[in-house]
């Protein structure tokens, strides 16, 4: 059978497993040669082949639900569901997505793609087939990085409660992007390097059966027995006190036996969970020996980059301040953490793809008497925001966040854009906020942040390569910095990476004989007063951020002009309230003007 022959899951019925076994060849082939290509997410969708395949065969999709915890696993669904085709231009502007879609295919019922909220579409979606008496089933793939965050047990607990019939595959490769940090994850690892576990409880439960009928005081005794040994093996425990039968753990790249395994899993009443042991990078040696994350995905931290300035500098404060400790929600490569974490073991948490508690743990470091620095995306830090606005702004501990891809990021999507930081921290009393435009800037923030003890402090960064500037091109403390001298006309601001947007569209005026000033503001809050007062005396002021237009950092200072006695006309630019696709982030910025041409195009219809 041949893979792009293959336009529908229902083509997998009937075929032997050396036919199948022959499809995820040339499945994992694609892959790689996909993510080569365009990067992406390869180690993930290496381990699910086999999944996939016996998923697509056992369940019949879109009728019944089967539902990816994250989504970056789903290249292989994707191919099986009729898009093979679309991997030519994967994570491209307008083609295929990096993550379900409900707009690419009728198999995707969900696409968000942050982590651990599968069993709580999953519990929904059985509450309403269940309340229409529509008999269709729902699958929930979960791994077991996801499985450590908070709204995974939330949904374990209520689908226990509830009953409902939810079929939880744990995809479990022991991996997140880094090994999986979670108690249970250890126990997952006893049944992991324990095979015999599965025949042996077996034995126990038929013995147990047979004899029990000889004798109250036996059968209390085989009862009490069957109890010690299952707290032995916790995860079954784990799972089953909250009212979801456990069966497993089998082999993820059997065929054969995950189809056997999930064929009595729907014959359960009640939630039941289907434990998958995958190895993560499976078939393709490069990922199944990168040691740190099995090629999650491709690329890592980048020389000269923003986050490559934080990593650098995030040692040399790490020697000069040995109160100061740094928390990752399970990202402790790609956020720029390798480095402190070799040099500082003891004082390197990972908690776990847990942002909310990442958070609300940094506050307890800081109560203690720690100087705790969270280091985590934009996009997945806005889960935490009523933990960063009530645990730490409202007892005004000294967190720093270090907020990495901040603003449009790129191929990964809708979801992974950082667009509302700037407009949930300006809305924490007492926070104060950076921008950085270059890789010296961010590594001056960082330093001056230690110095802020009254509350907490965010910097946020963009993704990819910082400018490089020499030491008089940089600020210091909560001070704009004023880089282009300007005739008292125009005034242009840029935050962060904007700056050398609004810098360019400066030469472009220059041109057309307009001469802008350009200001760095450097800090979102407090924002500079001197520069307000400066810029409030120029006819039109032009601000441009790489967030949500409307309440973020330009609104701020719009705001603070309006109090002035200025006539000065002021243009917030940003992104519109919209979710934004995957695509080039230079061409996401030129398609809202924020770039050097749309915003001298702005400035020149200001002026006319
Ligand atoms: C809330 C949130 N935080 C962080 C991430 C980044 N992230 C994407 S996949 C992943 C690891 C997932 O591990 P697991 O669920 O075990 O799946 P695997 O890739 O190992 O198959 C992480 C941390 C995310 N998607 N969502």
């Amino acid at each position: 059978m041949r893979l792009d022959a293959l336009n529908n899951p229902l083509d997998l019925q009937g075929r032997s497993f050396a036919e199948l076994d022959d499809l995820c060849e040339q499945i994992r082939a694609q892959v790689i040669a996909a993510v080569n290509q365009h990067s992406g997410h390869l180690g993930s969708n290496l381990g699910a082949v086999e999944l996939t395949v016996a998923l697509h065969r056992v369940f019949r999709s879109p009728h019944d639900a089967i539902l990816w915890d994250t989504g970056h696993q789903a290249y292989v669904h994707k191919m099986l569901t009729g898009r093979l085709s679309g991997f030519a231009q994967l994570r491209q502007e307008g083609g295929l997505s990096g993550y379900p879609s409900r707009a690419e295919s009728e198999h995707d019922w969900i696409e968000n793609s942050h982590a651990s909220t599968v069993l709580s579409y999953a519990h929904g979606l059985a509450t309403a087939f269940y309340t229409n008496d529509d008999r269709r089933r729902v699958v929930a793939v979960i791994g077991d990085g996801a499985l450590t965050g908070g709204m995974a047990f939330e949904g374990l607990n209520n689908l226990g409660h509830s009953g409902r019939d939810v079929v939880i595959v744990l995809n479990d490769n022991g991996r997140s992007y880094a090994p999986t940090v979670s108690r249970l994850s250890e126990s997952l690892v006893k049944i992991r390097s324990n095979p015999t576990y599965m025949r042996r409880q077996a034995k126990i439960e038929e013995i147990a059966e047979r004899i029990g009928w000889v004798g109250e005081q036996i059968k209390r005794g085989v009862k009490m027995s069957k109890a010690a040994i299952r707290e032995m093996w916790e995860p079954p425990a784990f799972f089953e006190n909250l009212g979801i039968r456990y069966i497993g753990p089998f082999d993820g790249h059997d065929i054969a036996s995950l189809e056997e395994a999930l064929h009595n899993a729907v014959e359960f009443d009640g939630p039941v969970l289907v434990h998958v042991l995958t190895q993560k990078g499976r078939g393709y040696a490069p990922a199944e020996n990168d040691s740190i994350k099995n090629m999650h995905d491709i690329g890592s931290v980048k020389e000269g980059s923003y986050t490559a300035a934080f990593s650098e500098t995030l040692v040399k404060l790490g020697d000069q301040h040995p109160e100061l400790v740094a928390i990752t929600a399970a990202m402790p490569d790609s956020t720029g953490l390798l480095p402190f974490r070799e040099r500082f073991p003891e004082r390197c948490f990972d908690v776990g793809i847990a942002e909310q508690h990442a958070v609300t743990a940094a506050a307890g470091m800081a109560m203690g008497g720690l100087r705790p620095l969270v280091a985590v995306y934009s996009t997945f830090l806005s889960r935490a925001f009523d933990q960063i606005n009530l645990d730490v702004g409202l007892h005004r501990l000294p967190v720093i966040f270090c907020v990495d891809r901040a603003g449009v990021t790129g191929p990964d999507g809708a979801s992974h854009h950082g667009l509302l930081d700037m407009v949930l921290f300006t809305k924490v009393p007492g926070m104060t906020v950076f921008a950085p435009s270059s890789y010296q800037e961010l590594q001056q923030m960082l330093e001056d942040a230690m110095s802020l003890n009254a509350g907490p402090v965010a910097i946020r960064w963009s993704r990819g390569k910082a400018p490089h500037v020499s030491d008089h091109e940089v600020g210091t403390g909560l001070n704009a910095r004023k880089t282009r001298l300007g005739d008292g006309t125009v005034a242009l601001l840029g935050f962060g990476q904007m700056h050398g947007a609004t810098m360019a569209a400066a030469e472009l005026l220059a041109a057309r004989q307009i001469n802008a000033t350009v200001y760095d503001p450097r800090v979102v809050v407090p924002l500079d007063t001197a520069m307000i007062d400066d810029i409030a005396r120029h006819e039109v002021v032009v601000s441009v951020e790489d967030g949500l237009r409307i309440g973020g950092a330009g609104a701020a200072l719009r705001d603070m002009l309006s109090e002035r006695d200025t006539n000065c006309r002021i243009r917030v630019m940003g992104i519109p309230v919209t979710y934004v696709d995957h695509g080039n982030p230079d061409d996401i910025h030129a398609r809202f003007g924020l770039d050097a041409a749309g915003i001298s195009a702005e400035v020149e219809a200001l002026l006319a």
